[in-house]
């Protein structure tokens, strides 16, 4: 594997699974196959799992880590071809991009979507430049429009809890102050379209999620209806996706705490696990009481996002 993006970069899935759930009984299975190769983690944006568990799992397959923090320390990046700069950005990312290759063997980038442009966050133009101009295999650390190790992980996490052959899952909105990016539902729908799971997205209207993601996903605009039966409520803000009215892109277009997931929507379920890739704002999105019971799977959640990143990792060392 040299670019993981998108679901279909793992090819079979229970394949990927299967591998994961052997790393995950012995981590260090592997600790031999990343012996002198470096793995180099370039974060535009702020991450508390991301960071430890993708550095974790280099460890674990015995890499080398070195982590950029580009807003801290490196020379602020211009991105655009052409400019004259003049301005307070000292380098470009046509030269840090293969200076940065040639200190490593393995990228993973986080950049997240500016909501500029629509067009750019959607032709994924930071990570783009990094897959053609590094000559190293990348892999998306959350980019501007998908977030493919916490979709594994989540996968990984369904799972091992599922109660029947074909649980049903439901991607529900909830309410966040501030814009949020799409990446985590964007990637969300797309791997739980190719798993064997009855799904279910719910949301407000004017949130339809980008087509080449959602597909033909079920989409119940009645969260409570949606809810019903559910064994896996999997909760996410995210923006305005643009689909309909592009100029709203980006924009937040309802803060309706009705939409909170709280005991009385958790009520309809078949007593459903709660889900949510974190950091979650309580009492926004999930209420205390349902992300504190015995039923909330955030933690074992973010502790499989280590496993994701093994898997991932441990492809893409046997594929240099
Ligand atoms: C980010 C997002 O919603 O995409 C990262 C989630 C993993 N969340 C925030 O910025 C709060
Ligand atoms: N879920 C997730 O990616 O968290 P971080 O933003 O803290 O990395």
């Amino acid at each position: 594997m040299r670019i993981f993006q998108n679901v279909q970069d793992l090819g079979d899935l229970r394949t990927a699974l299967n591998e994961a759930f052997e790393i995950k009984k012995d981590r260090f299975k592997y600790q031999d196959l990343g012996r002198n190769k470096t793995a180099l983690l370039i974060f535009f944006n702020n991450s508390l799992r991301t960071r430890l568990s993708t550095q974790k799992a280099a460890l674990n397959l015995g890499m080398n880590v070195i982590v950029l923090d580009v807003n801290q320390g490196a020379w602020k990046l211009e991105t655009e071809r052409g400019v004259v700069m003049d301005g307070d950005k000292s380098e470009h990312l046509l030269e840090a991009i293969p200076v940065m290759a040639s200190y490593c063997d393995i990228i993973g980038v986080r950049s997240f979507a500016t909501f500029e442009s629509r067009k750019d966050d959607y032709e994924e133009k930071i990570l783009n430049q990094f897959i053609r101009y590094s000559g190293k295999p990348v892999f998306f650390m959350e980019s501007a429009t998908v977030h493919p190790l916490q979709s594994f992980a989540d996968l990984i996490t369904i799972e091992e809890y599922k109660r029947t052959e074909r649980p049903k899952v439901v991607l529900t909105w909830a309410p966040h102050p501030k814009a949020l990016p799409q990446a985590v539902p964007n990637s969300f729908v797309q791997w739980m379209n190719a798993a064997d799971v009855d799904f279910v997205v719910t949301h407000p209207e004017g949130y339809e999620l980008d087509p080449q993601f959602v597909g033909n996903a079920h989409v119940e605009y009645d969260q409570m209806k949606a809810f019903e039966g559910a064994d896996f409520i999997y909760a996410k803000n995210w923006s305005c996706p643009g689909v309909t009215r592009p100029e709203d892109y980006g924009k937040v277009l309802s803060k309706d705490m009705s939409w909170t997931v709280d005991t009385a929507h958790m009520a309809v379920t078949n007593n459903a696990y709660f889900m949510h890739c974190l950091p979650v704002r309580r009492n926004m999105i999930v209420t205390d009481d349902v992300i504190e019971a015995p039923t909330s799977l955030v933690i074992p959640e973010a502790a499989n996002r280590e496993i994701s990143a093994t898997v991932v990792l441990k492809r893409m060392l046997q594929a240099l």
